[in-house]
């Protein structure tokens, strides 16, 4: 066919998601659920959990260093969450933008953050920062036989 730059610029991406536990807490994910679909991502795989420390010392083992570390563990293993893989295109960078900023008070109008989110920590959704972690963190918590595309 014939040559589109949008061959280039619309890749179908997978990204990682998590509903944290102040969403769930307030019965919240299908209200989030609702907006993810709404920007035309596909949920392709779901499960709700109970995070072990150990799963969530090594999800955000880059942030070992900071001084929310210890505070970030304990509130994302202190109630369930849902793991989600969504789909779409260019479903990282979309659902970094659907998700809005990480502090709620500087999140744009419309995104999740902001009509949700509590504080900078209990801020609603976890979203992957890159196609490459989206890849490994998507691997911490699927297999391929999870994921319905
Ligand atoms: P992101 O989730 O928007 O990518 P990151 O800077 O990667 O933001 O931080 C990861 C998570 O750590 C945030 O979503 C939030 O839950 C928590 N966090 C970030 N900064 C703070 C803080 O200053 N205090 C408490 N928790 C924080």
């Amino acid at each position: 066919h014939a040559f589109f730059l949008t061959d280039l610029t619309m890749a179908i991406e997978r990204t990682f998601s998590i509903l944290k536990p102040d969403a769930t807490e307030r019965n919240l994910t299908g209200a989030i659920n609702a907006v993810i679909e709404e920007a035309g991502l596909r949920i392709v795989a779901q499960r709700r959990i109970r995070m072990t420390d150990a799963q969530a010392k090594t999800f955000y083992e880059v942030h070992a260093e900071r001084p929310f570390y210890g505070e970030l563990v304990s509130f994302m293993t202190s109630g369930p969450v849902v793991v989600q893989v969504l789909e779409g295109e260019n479903a990282v960078a979309k659902y970094r933008e659907v998700m809005g900023a990480t502090n709620p008070a500087q999140a744009a109008e419309g995104t999740i953050r902001k009509r949700f989110a509590k504080s900078v920590g209990e801020n609603s959704v976890h979203g992957s920062d890159s196609p490459e972690n989206a890849k490994i963190e998507i691997a911490q918590f699927f297999t391929d036989s999870d994921i319905v595309g």
